[in-house]
């Protein structure tokens, strides 16, 4: 068995920029809900029939504290993470006080952090590593719009969930949307760094590769 820092090595190598596009890496989770309604299948063929590489792969049950390092937790991403809210509570002309007590994007981002991780600690995840020609932007387009409500039809979530911000958080619950998709290079390395062992990763070659 390799020791922690042959591991850390090795995942560096493995996370290192791509020499070629087509090596770029990205993480998927399908989240609990979808797990639930049965549609990892579904998910993982949208992403291989699209010409993306699955280079790792398993089911997990995470814990709260795996989802409280997974989510960052710089200022500036709940604050991001609030914000979005405030503009759909504008839009519906829904009350930010009555439902948060508060009108500041960084309170009412902490409190979606804590349903986030309540949801996605409520079930086993399907861990999914993704590496292909600029994987990370091509998997959010396959995934479509963070609420269902606006992901176009054809996206995952646009097929299969209805869900919007306004939904959830009258429900006090994140919003459902089936799958979590690193939203840039660097979430994806910290993501992948902290799902994924060496031993978990595959090399091989899709026959795109080899034609
Ligand atoms: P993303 O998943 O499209 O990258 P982010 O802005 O990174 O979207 O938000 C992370 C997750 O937080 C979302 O996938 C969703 O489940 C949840 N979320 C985002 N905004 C809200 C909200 O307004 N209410 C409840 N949950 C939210
Ligand atoms: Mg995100």
């Amino acid at each position: 068995m390799p020791n922690n820092n042959e591991k850390l090595n090795k995942m560096k190598k493995i996370l290192a920029d791509p020499k070629h596009p087509k090596e770029e890496k990205t993480l998927v989770l399908i989240k609990p809900d979808a797990v639930k309604r049965g549609l990892v299948g579904e998910v993982i063929k949208r992403f291989e029939s699209r010409g993306l590489k699955i280079i790792g792969l398993k089911m997990v049950q995470g814990t709260p504290k795996d989802f409280d390092k997974h989510y960052p937790k710089s200022k500036a991403w709940i604050t991001n993470l609030g914000n979005r809210t405030v503009e759909t509570y504008k839009k519906y002309n829904y009350s930010l006080k009555k439902d948060f007590g508060s009108e500041d994007p960084f309170k009412i981002g902490k409190i979606f952090r804590n349903w986030l991780i309540d949801l996605m600690s409520s079930g086993p995840v399907v861990k999914i590593l993704i590496e292909g020609v600029h994987a990370i932007d091509n998997v959010r387009k396959i995934v479509g719009d963070t609420q269902p409500t606006f992901a176009l039809a054809g996206t995952i979530r646009g097929d299969f969930s209805v869900d919007s911000a306004g939904a959830a958080n009258k429900s006090r619950r994140a919003i459902h949307n089936l799958i979590h998709a690193s939203g840039n290079k660097e979430e994806a390395k910290n993501e992948i760094m902290l799902w994924f062992t060496p031993e978990e990763i595959s090399d091989y070659k899709r026959v795109e590769e080899l034609i």
